[in-house]
């Protein structure tokens, strides 16, 4: 057995095993390649992410409606110029775009878009899905499904026959936070629902979870909510989570994941980039946990203030998961803050990251990144119980990475 003891020696062991540990990725925006165009990928979806729009339309003067009618080549070569040329690309996202295509072979210092465009181009989408998880060591990955999303429906209806790298997670910020506009789609589709949440509409709506839950062998049911979320709460959204997502929750054993803290639209000429933060109520979370232990949920919340009382909520409920650094909280400075605080109150208990990629490629930088923090938490950790005289086994380490980066979600679904 062999024993890790010297502090660097942990640091080099740790990193390198972190490094190793094929990662479950279980929020993302990706999608198999069977869902055609939905699936993202290359240097010009890269530059075009929306956490780049978003920055280079500080820095630009051009009106906003302009910059969103160029054709996609164009956004892409405005933020190369404005981002990487004009100035260092010294932030998180465009750091990223330059880790991904160094780890897939390009040279960055030639900073020549156009040959990064010519590699990709010669790529197959179903070989290069598989390059990229190997490049980023991923055992797989979750896919954000919302049917509300018209695009994404008829590949299920059609029979999409799974693909192993990517499992399915049922998204329900159409039906929740819009019923408005859910309701007609779902008459549309076959259900009797009416607008106003009666038992046989509530019924309806269960029939609809219960059916994609099955046919997309759901891993878990997900929706994002503003910082006011309340629940109970006397509103469509309260009523459907109280009468259909928490009972199909807990009859088909699959948890409802909540992002709690996205304030939406906040500058609407932003688009997809218009979202900002706000601090949530915890107590809400907890609350659910306490008078539903026959439920599961997995929070993440997005507000930094919110992280303390959190942890602290997930120390008292089991059927508590909390994962990821969440949107503007995926940046090496928090995810380092956040692991840390969550490894002091929670031991090895919660799935530290998640990559919320929206382009295949971004999972090479997300995970790379988040992997170094992980890792320098992890044996800043080891090295403190190794000064108790307390010694790690390097199989010890590769059991605790396993857990944080792939088990724990797995455990926590009750699957393998
Ligand atoms: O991180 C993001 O890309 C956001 O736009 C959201 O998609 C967020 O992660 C969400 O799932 O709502
Ligand atoms: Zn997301």
């Amino acid at each position: 057995m062999s024993h890790a003891t010297d502090t660097v020696d942990i640091r080099e062991i740790v990193a390198r095993t972190v490094a190793k540990t094929p990662v479950t990725d279980l929020h993302t925006h990706l999608y198999a390649p069977a869902f055609g165009p939905l699936l993202l990928w290359g240097v010009d979806e890269m530059l075009t992410y929306h956490y780049l729009a978003a920055e280079l339309l500080r820095v630009s003067n051009m009106p906003y409606d302009a910059y969103w009618a160029l054709p996609r080549k164009q956004q892409a070569e405005l933020v190369w110029r404005e981002l990487f040329i004009e100035r260092s690309p010294v932030g998180e996202a465009c750091r990223g775009v330059l880790t991904a295509l160094d780890r897939l072979g390009l040279d960055v210092s030639e900073r020549d878009l156009d040959a990064y465009r010519t590699y990709f181009a010669d790529q197959r989408p179903e070989d290069h899905v598989d390059t990229v998880l190997k490049t980023a060591n991923l055992k797989c990955v979750v896919m954000t499904n919302d049917l509300f999303d018209a695009s994404e429906r008829p590949v299920w209806l059609k029979g999409f026959d799974g693909d192993k790298r990517f499992h399915a997670a049922l998204r329900l910020d159409g039906l929740l936070n819009d019923w408005g506009r859910a309701c007609p789609a779902m008459r549309e589709w076959g259900y009797d629902v009416e607008p106003n949440l009666g038992l046989k509409t509530l019924g309806e709506v269960r029939r609809f979870l219960d059916e994609w839950i099955l046919r997309m062998d759901a891993l878990y049911m997900a929706a994002s909510f503003p910082p006011d979320f309340a629940f109970p709460e006397d509103s469509p959204r309260g009523r459907l989570i109280e009468s259909c997502v928490l009972p199909a929750g807990r009859d088909n054993g699959v948890p409802f994941a909540m992002m709690i803290g996205v304030k939406r639209n906040v500058n609407p000429a932003l688009k997809l980039a218009a979202d900002g933060v706000g601090l949530s109520n915890v107590d809400v979370v907890a609350r659910l946990c306490a008078d539903y232990p026959d439920n599961r949920f997995m929070v993440t919340m997005l507000a930094r203030e919110n992280q303390h009382e959190l942890c602290v909520a997930a120390r008292k409920f089991r059927n508590l998961l909390l994962f990821g650094c969440w949107w503007f909280l995926n940046n090496p400075s928090l995810i380092e803050e956040m692991t840390r605080m969550r490894m002091e109150l929670l031991g090895l208990s919660f799935v530290p990251q998640h990559s919320d990629a929206r382009v295949l490629e971004q999972v090479i930088y997300k995970w790379e990144h988040s992997r170094a923090s992980v890792a320098k938490v992890l044996s800043s950790k080891y090295a403190d119980l190794v000064a108790t005289g307390w010694q790690v086994t390097e199989s010890e380490i590769a059991r605790d990475a396993t857990r944080l980066l792939d088990r724990n979600f797995w455990d926590f679904l009750g699957r393998s």
